[in-house]
């Protein structure tokens, strides 16, 4: 961001230049190098605008919308699993967009259905397992397949894997892990895995890089984020669970009495172009992306074959649901060491 005490170069040129649209405030909770891309190219197609952006894990940012509602201190929210953006929708914390989404494909233009227009998906991608070969190999343990290795104790200390009060990415496995098992047995199963993780993040994506640094041997997370790691030439090897797998649908949301509600829309149009999705790849960001026309990077893992359950967006996207399951959550898996 270019600022030049309070007030940035962009402004004063543009002021002066009488076009000025103003500050364009953006939660993005994608990866940072995805964020920072997104900013520089909207800004490059918008010189009147000046984008203020911080990143933000998922239930974070759901979080900070619920508490500003009434008096928003952002205008759109950008990436993140799609289901915390349906929640936000359901209480009426965005607005529609009124963007055309007729280039998207079917999920992403669901996402819309779903919520009268309130939000709309930017991309997908499934969730998985990856491993550290050289740990592994190192300490003699098998590779996992399924969920249900994760619950061996020869994992005792190897697994990291966020917190899904915090993290969208945690909170799709634990909805993933419902809708394969059922609600009683879901809570069971990561009690059990939970035996074995070392610790819980705040980020999706940490425990991945944790697994590619070789600090933890295993991770739960986006296959994407793996692939993106293992593309970097880390010892990272990833597995869709033989049980089948959930998936997000990133979304792209609106806030409710957003201060620039033009350039939002704004925002929102240009997140959804063929042409701005096909540059994710130039910084690793391999989610499949949802404008039929944007190139698909050939790293990006094939949905198609990979066994993914067909994820239930309107119940594990409302508000009930989430909060019944992160109650029962902390009460029955929970975090020993919540971090901060
Ligand atoms: O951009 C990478 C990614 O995996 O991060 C998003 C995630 O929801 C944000 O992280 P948290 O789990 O910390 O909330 C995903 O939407 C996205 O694909």
């Amino acid at each position: 961001m270019k600022k030049f005490g309070m007030i940035s170069v962009t402004a004063l040129i543009a002021s002066a230049a009488g076009a000025w649209a103003g500050e364009l405030s953006v939660v993005c909770s994608a990866e940072q190098d995805w964020c920072d891309l997104m900013v520089s190219a909207f800004e490059e197609q918008n010189p009147d605008t000046d984008v203020l952006m911080v990143r933000k894990s998922t239930g974070e940012t759901l979080a900070q919308i619920r508490a500003e509602a009434g008096n928003p201190k952002i205008d759109i929210w950008w990436g993140g699993t799609g289901d915390p953006h349906l929640i936000a929708a359901e209480e009426g914390l965005t607005q529609a967009s009124g963007v055309d989404t007729g280039d998207l494909l079917g999920w992403a233009q669901n996402m819309a259905e779903i919520s009268g227009g309130k939000t709309v998906g930017i991309y997908a991608g499934a969730l998985g397992i990856a491993y550290n070969s050289d740990i592994l190999e190192k300490k003699g343990i098998a590779a996992p397949q399924c969920w249900a290795d994760l619950e061996d104790p020869r994992f005792e200390g190897e697994i990291q894997v966020a917190n899904p009060n915090s993290s969208g990415t945690a909170y799709t496995e634990l909805a993933t892990f419902v809708q394969l098992f059922g609600e009683d047995e879901a809570m069971v199963k990561l009690a059990a895995v939970g035996k074995n993780v070392n610790s819980y993040t705040k980020s999706g994506s940490a425990p991945s890089k944790a697994a590619a640094r070789g600090e933890t041997g295993v991770s739960i997370g986006f296959m994407h984020d793996m692939v993106k790691l293992a593309s970097q030439g880390f010892p990272l090897k990833i597995v869709a669970p033989c049980e089948g797998t959930g998936y997000e649908v990133g979304a792209v949301s609106i806030i409710e009495g957003a201060r620039n509600p033009e350039g939002a829309r704004k925002w929102v149009e240009f997140a959804l172009s063929a042409d701005v999705q096909s540059r994710a790849p130039e910084v690793g960001s391999f989610q499949v992306p949802s404008n039929s026309n944007a190139q698909v990077a050939p790293e990006s893992p094939d949905l198609a074959a990979i066994k993914l359950i067909d994820y239930d967006f309107a119940t594990y996207g409302s508000s009930e649901t989430r909060e019944r399951l992160l109650a029962r959550w902390d009460a029955e898996v929970g975090d020993p060491n919540p971090q901060q």
